[in-house]
């Protein structure tokens, strides 16, 4: 009986040894695929593009939410409490390689998720079509969720009493704000100071709520006309070189027109500006906001074009959507057929599908 057994141990392993030694060979020549976390379509040096997917997104934010709580651990607490019974949390170790996970495509198969995300934004209205209107709604709501989760963790650190309020003898500023404090553009004058603050203070409680601290940290993206207000008057103290507390021609040219021309041109609108004379359209919106005719713009005169100044999230979004159309409308309708996606994966996982000799010898040779 004993003998028997070993026996057939032995050959179990033996079948293994044999199946493992061979299944997972790879065909020469087989197309890789390297998905990333984030695209590689950069808008601007400061606004990184959000994830499309939100299962992506959920991977992403785990990864650094490990990041940020070594960084915390590190930090000297002094007096605070540091939180000391948040360990690592051991359902986190599936994410410490997420793109090993991503490009695992039993895993994570893409033509799966894109079937599965179709119908959730194809909404308005549901016709089989995502429409440049419906993906710009979705890529906001992606972001929207991301930036309230970043606000949700910051708040965690400054709200010192854990009231969910933050008070402003609870806020410290960043430590790059001191440090920005003295430089020669005077800029972040106004920044993480009082009347940013009790700007933000939607309800003048002394006490910033979530919303009013990720209006506080995102103040393009409130609806709060005090809040935009500030925003204005801030837009004015950096740009009023000569220091008069208004924003003559020659303050609005060189700075804030070719933001809001930029702005305009973006969204097909900047056939106004004629390319031989910038200085006249520059003319006619400057007198156009002059709405009390004085030759200078006031805080309150720079409200209509602050969105322009200080785009929203809903301009990225678009931006965001403009670019995933461009690159996944195989047949220029302007629309995206769930069949087009498909055909697509990489503009909505930014992936490189590359030949794994291309890539790998490449790298063998310095080695
Ligand atoms: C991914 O899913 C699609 C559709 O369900 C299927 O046809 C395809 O074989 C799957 N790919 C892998 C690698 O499992
Ligand atoms: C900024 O400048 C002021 C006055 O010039 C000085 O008192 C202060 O220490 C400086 N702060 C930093 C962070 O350098
Ligand atoms: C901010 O509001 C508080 C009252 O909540 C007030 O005492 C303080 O002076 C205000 N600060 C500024 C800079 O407006
Ligand atoms: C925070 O306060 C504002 C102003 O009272 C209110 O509109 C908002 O709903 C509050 N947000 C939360 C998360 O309680
Ligand atoms: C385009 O610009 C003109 C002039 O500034 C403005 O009146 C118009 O509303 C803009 N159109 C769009 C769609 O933004
Ligand atoms: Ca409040
Ligand atoms: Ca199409």
């Amino acid at each position: 009986m004993g003998r028997a057994s070993i026996f057939l141990y032995l050959t179990v392993a033996l079948l293994l040894l044999v199946f493992l030694s061979h299944s997972p060979k790879k065909l020469p020549g087989h197309r890789h695929r390297r998905l990333k976390l984030r695209s590689n379509f950069i808008f601007s040096s400061f606004h990184r593009p959000v994830a499309f997917d939100p299962l992506v997104a959920e991977i992403e934010r785990r990864r650094e939410e490990r990041q940020w709580e070594k960084q915390l651990s590190y930090k000297d607490f002094a007096a605070d409490d540091p939180a000391p019974g948040e360990e690592s949390q051991p359902e986190w170790e599936d994410f410490i390689d997420a793109e090993d996970y991503l490009n695992d495509e039993d895993k994570f198969n893409v033509t799966d998720r894109l079937i599965l995300l179709f119908p959730r934004i194809d909404v308005d209205p549901t016709d089989g079509f995502v429409s440049e209107h419906e993906l710009t709604e979705w890529n906001l709501q992606q972001a929207q969720r991301e930036i309230l989760h970043r606000t949700k963790r910051e708040m965690d650190v400054h709200d010192k009493n854990h009231d969910a309020f933050v008070s402003f003898s609870e806020y410290e500023p960043p430590s790059w704000v001191h440090i920005a404090d003295n430089d020669s553009y005077g800029y972040n004058m106004g920044w993480w100071k009082e009347e940013h603050f009790n700007a933000s203070d939607a309800d003048g409680n002394g006490l910033l709520n979530l919303t009013e601290y990720n209006d506080f940290l995102h103040p393009a993206d409130t609806k709060s006309p005090k809040l935009l207000e500030w925003l204005c008057r801030e837009e004015v103290r950096e740009r009023d070189t000569d220091r008069d507390g208004k924003i003559n021609f020659k303050e609005f040219f060189h700075g804030l027109f070719d933001l809001v021309r930029a702005y305009d041109e973006e969204n097909h609108n900047g056939s106004h500006y004629s390319a031989v004379s910038v200085d006249a359209p520059a003319r006619m919106l400057f007198n156009q906001l002059d709405k009390d005719g004085d030759g200078h713009l006031s805080d309150v005169e720079l409200l209509p074009i602050i969105e322009k100044i200080h785009p929203p999230e809903r301009y990225y979004a678009k931006q965001q959507a403009d670019y995933i159309i461009s690159q996944a409308d195989v047949d220029k309708d302007g629309l995206l057929t769930l069949a087009e996606m498909i055909e697509n994966p990489y503009v909505f996982y930014s992936a490189i599908f590359s030949d794994d000799e291309d890539q790998y010898d490449y790298h063998d040779e310095f080695r």
